[in-house]
């Protein structure tokens, strides 16, 4: 009777743990579906960040050209030239809002390559704050100049504090001028800064 029962329990505890197997059978196939659907989710999403990727780039190439149009290199700095005429201000105010500001002349080259465009143009030289102290728009004193004869002689008779490209055959070319007055002018932009 003993043998009976313990054969009985035997086979009880058989059965248990082989529906428990099939249980854990099922259930690792479970996740090895879903561990392979994971899978193929993580690739698609690898795919899907790499094309975003590229055309971000590509966008970022087309913002560049399209921002550059109607800019000219020249030695690290991009300059772009008004084909219209403002007040000094407002002319400022069109370079800032480009991103850039109206153009600093810090050598005898880039002096030569202002000249060649042969128009009145504004540069970024102003005494307004102070009669007779030159500064550049980026705050820096005047130290290199090149005004034409007799110039600066906006005081004291009368009120020029801004200064203008006006001659083209003698490097001797600025004039201060009156800021009200329109001109075209020349907006310069720093590569690497
Ligand atoms: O001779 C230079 C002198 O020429 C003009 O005045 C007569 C300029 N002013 C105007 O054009 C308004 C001056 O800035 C310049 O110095
Ligand atoms: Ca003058």
């Amino acid at each position: 009777m003993e043998m009976v029962k313990l054969h009985n329990n035997l086979t009880s505890e058989r059965n248990k743990l082989q529906m428990s197997y099939m249980n854990l059978s099922e259930e690792r196939e479970q996740l090895q579906m879903s561990f392979s659907n994971l899978s193929e989710e993580q690739d698609q999403l690898q795919k899907r960040f790499e094309d975003i990727t590229n055309e971000r780039n590509e966008l970022e190439k087309r913002l560049l050209a399209l921002r550059s149009y109607g800019w000219i290199y020249f030695s690290s700095s991009l300059y772009y030239i008004s084909s219209s005429k403002k007040s000094w201000q407002q002319s400022r105010a069109d370079c800032l809002q480009k991103g850039a500001d109206l153009v600093i002349i810090n050598s005898h080259e880039e002096q030569e390559f202002i000249q060649t465009f042969k128009k009145l143009i504004w540069i970024g030289l102003t005494d307004m704050e102070s009669e007779g102290k030159w500064k550049w728009v980026d705050g820096t004193p005047l130290t290199t100049s090149y005004w034409d004869r007799n110039e600066p002689n906006g005081v004291p008779d009368r009120d020029e504090d801004c200064a203008e490209i006006k001659k083209y055959d003698s490097e001797q070319s600025w004039n201060d001028e009156s800021c009200g007055l329109e001109r075209f002018w020349i907006c310069e932009k720093l590569l690497f800064q």
